[in-house]
């Protein structure tokens, strides 16, 4: 075993609950195992792979040809968008979500929590390139809480000495039995930018259905949002603060197809509700000022 994942096993490991492996591909990835469900986190992008709460399927999405090597963003689970979401606005050249999903993060915390779960601190370790590509004294970390819940909080610190304008998003894949049968609620009234239309300005009308390619930004919006899953007979609902910003995403068959990496209708497995701040919600972080961006995530039964 490489001796960076014996001095994270030494220094971060809960007997088990918590412990580093290392794969082929150079990832090195946390499982966590509590009683009250399992998750695997890739120190990559601090990338949530995988949660299966107790009891239940995995409510993450990952694509079979997931590519989890260091330095490629992942097809699903928890893609840390930031500190841009989407493509950036003055060069296209740049990675599309920002640079923290491709860069590596450090262990600062693990903890068992006293109700049986666990918590893990990570932090933003942007390599020269990222360091290159915003040259600004703040820093990224993440907190990731596993119990019967999963609750993640994106924290941006400003250490500089100028306000500085953030715009991220935790850009979850969630696993469903057939996404033209779910929904999603809690964004009826919403106004939304059409991205398969322009960017046209829409208002939502109802639940949110997938019936071909759906890419909307819905902004102003600080809405628990539910994804209804009768074939998987389970409620997600996904609650969030220091979020105004949700976005819906299902790149359906054209997309995922040139996206190459969704496998055999893997569109009809996943659906994307992304708790962030884009668009017109961007945040301005000033000196020395702090900006939580916090998800909780859970299951039930579809009654
Ligand atoms: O959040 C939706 C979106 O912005 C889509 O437009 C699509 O680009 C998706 O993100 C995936 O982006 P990625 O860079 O991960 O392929």
């Amino acid at each position: 075993m490489p001796d960076a994942v014996a001095e994270l096993n030494e220094r971060f490991a809960i007997e088990g609950e918590l412990r580093f492996t290392s794969h082929g591909d150079g990832s090195t990835v946390a499982n966590l195992s509590t009683r009250q469900g399992e998750a695997a986190l890739s120190l990559s992008g601090a990338h949530l792979l995988h949660w299966s709460p107790l009891g239940h399927r995995p409510v993450l999405w990952l694509s079979p040809h997931a590519r989890l090597a260091p330095g490629h963003s992942i097809r699903g689970g928890i893609p840390i968008c930031w500190p841009w979401f989407g493509q950036h606005e003055r060069d296209s050249s740049l990675p599309s979500h920002g640079f923290a999903r491709v860069s590596p993060w450090t262990v600062e915390r693990t903890a068992a929590s006293p109700d049986g779960g666990l918590h893990m601190t990570m932090a933003l370790n942007p390599d020269e390139r990222g360091r290159s590509l915003w040259p600004h004294a703040v820093a990224a970390k993440l907190a990731v809480d596993l119990g019967r819940e999963l609750r993640m909080d994106l924290i941006t610190r400003n250490h500089g000495s100028s306000p500085i304008i953030v715009g991220e998003a935790l850009h979850t894949y969630f696993s469903v039995s057939d996404v033209r049968q779910a929904a999603v609620t809690g964004l009826s009234g919403c106004l939304y930018l059409d991205k398969v239309d322009g960017g046209r300005r829409r208002i939502q009308e109802g639940k949110v259905l997938v019936a071909g390619e759906v890419d909307r930004v819905y902004v102003n919006t600080t809405s628990e949002c539910c994804i209804e899953d009768p074939g998987f007979a389970r409620r997600i609902r996904i609650r969030k603060s220091g979020s105004r910003s949700t976005v819906v995403w299902n790149p359906w068959i054209d997309k995922a197809t040139r996206l190459g990496d969704f496998g055999e209708d893997g569109h009809l497995g996943m659906i994307c509700v992304e708790s962030g701040n884009t668009s017109e919600n961007v945040i301005t972080v000033a000196p020395g000022g702090e900006h939580i961006l916090s998800v909780r995530y859970s299951v039930e039964a579809l009654d």
